[in-house]
């Protein structure tokens, strides 16, 4: 972002629309320059981030959690939850194919995703506002040099958010312990365990609640990676399974 930000001078939309260039170019920006200061700042700039999208006419799908699990922690350098939106145009149909010709520096990783049947408040069981749960791939695309980003510039980025691909829907039943396996062209990348998401996904659910105030029935919430995300170049496929819930899968063209 602007490297010579001065600091009272903060310019949520400016600061948005940095951010908003540099995904629709593919063009990184170098990590520790924003000139934000607390993640107050940062959510701002992704509101307004999410804003830009809006106006282009997406329309927001799902709530997305980060830095659930300490793998991603550990990966990325960055200990505290955050939080993203996602949108109908980051949706990738199960089975189908990604041109990842335009992002920076893709990567996956595995997820479980919650669908909302009713609205989720914080409070209570969260479990009791889910319709169904699947697995999940998650695309993510750092727009800062490196995947190298202060905590309040990942979340200004909404959280690296690129992309989602959404398996096979199934009643909700206990998520506590199962296990994820990451596979890329048919071989085993990542394995971990739900369990490493918050000690049980059902705690990012929660989680999402308290943060979002509340989330409409119809929303997927991505719980956050089980395992450290993979690079996805360009022909890749790639497959998640979560042991009860079955696979999830995409594809990612070929060079042209
Ligand atoms: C931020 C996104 C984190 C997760 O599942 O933990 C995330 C990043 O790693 O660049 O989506
Ligand atoms: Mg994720």
């Amino acid at each position: 972002m602007n490297t010579t930000a001065t600091a009272g001078a903060f310019d949520p939309a400016a600061l948005a629309g940095i951010l908003d260039s540099a995904a629709r170019h593919g063009r990184p920006l170098p990590g520790g320059g924003s000139g934000l200061r607390d993640t107050g700042e940062a959510y701002a700039v992704q509101e307004a981030l999410v804003g830009r999208r809006l106006a282009r006419g997406e329309r927001i799908t799902g709530f997305k959690l980060g830095f659930t699990s300490l793998a991603k922690m550990r990966q990325m350098g960055v200990a505290d939850l955050i939080h993203g939106r996602l949108t109908d145009r980051m949706e990738i149909p199960d089975g189908g194919r990604l041109d990842v010709s335009g992002l920076i520096h893709p990567r996956v990783e595995p997820e479980v995703a919650f669908l909302l049947g009713d609205t989720l408040r914080p409070g209570g069981d969260p479990m009791a506002a889910v319709a169904a749960v699947a697995p999940a791939l998650e695309v993510i695309d750092s727009r800062y040099d490196g995947f190298r980003f202060s905590l309040p510039e990942v979340v200004a980025d909404n959280t690296s958010a690129a992309g989602y691909v959404l398996g096979p829907w199934s009643a909700p039943g206990d998520l506590g312990n199962l296990g994820v396996l990451l596979e890329i062209d048919g071989r085993p990348a990542e394995t971990g365990s739900t369990a490493a998401i918050l000690g049980h996904p059902v705690r990012a659910l929660a989680a999402a609640a308290r943060l979002a105030g509340s989330l409409e029935p119809g929303t997927v919430v991505l719980a956050g990676a089980a395992t450290a995300a993979v690079p996805l170049p360009p022909g890749t496929h790639v497959r998640a399974t979560v042991a009860g819930l079955g696979g999830v899968r995409f594809s990612t063209e070929e060079n042209a």
